[in-house]
């Protein structure tokens, strides 16, 4: 099984789009495992963003994922990681699939709404510098036999 995290970031809860980021993903049929509300700091911002450091748009960056609370979530199934980011859409909304979150509520790509991990070895590794091994549950969903294949 894989697992992804995804960031609800200040735009999108501002904007009262917690629960219509979560309940796509939800429909979907990906299992949650994890979820917090919290202030990002800029340690943790720094961490998550390091591979970014010294572009452009790095302290906008910084600036705009620690200006207010985000909603941090982690998802696991097969594939976690390639649905959500095809949920998302691409990074730059207007470059983004009309019917993603992306496309659909966001136009600039520094107030694009949302984080999803880019690949497994990264999303485990997103999952460990976010959050602790006792803040996620594992558990089995009733009837995830008709979501999942193999469980
Ligand atoms: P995140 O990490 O936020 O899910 O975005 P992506 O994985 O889709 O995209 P990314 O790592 O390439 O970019 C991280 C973050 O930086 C912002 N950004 C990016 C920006 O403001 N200007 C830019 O030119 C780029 C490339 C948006 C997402």
């Amino acid at each position: 099984m894989e697992r992804t995290l995804v960031i609800i970031k200040p735009d999108g809860v501002h904007r009262g789009l917690v629960g219509e980021v979560i309940s796509r993903i939800e429909r979907r049929g990906l299992r949650l495992i994890g979820m917090k509300f919290m202030q990002v700091s800029p340690e943790l911002a720094a961490q998550h963003y390091a591979i970014h450091k010294g572009k452009p748009f790095y302290d906008g960056l910084i600036s705009y994922i620690t200006s207010s609370p985000v909603v941090v979530v982690v998802w696991e199934g097969p594939k976690a990681v390639e649905t959500v980011r095809q949920l998302m859409g691409v990074t730059n909304p207007t470059a983004a699939a009309p019917g993603t979150i992306r496309a659909d509520f966001a136009v600039e790509i520094g107030r694009n709404l949302t984080h999803g991990s880019d690949g497994p070895e990264n999303g485990a590794a997103e999952v460990a510098l976010w959050f602790k091994p006792q803040e996620l549950v594992s558990w089995q969903r009733d009837g995830e036999r008709w979501v999942f294949e193999k469980n």
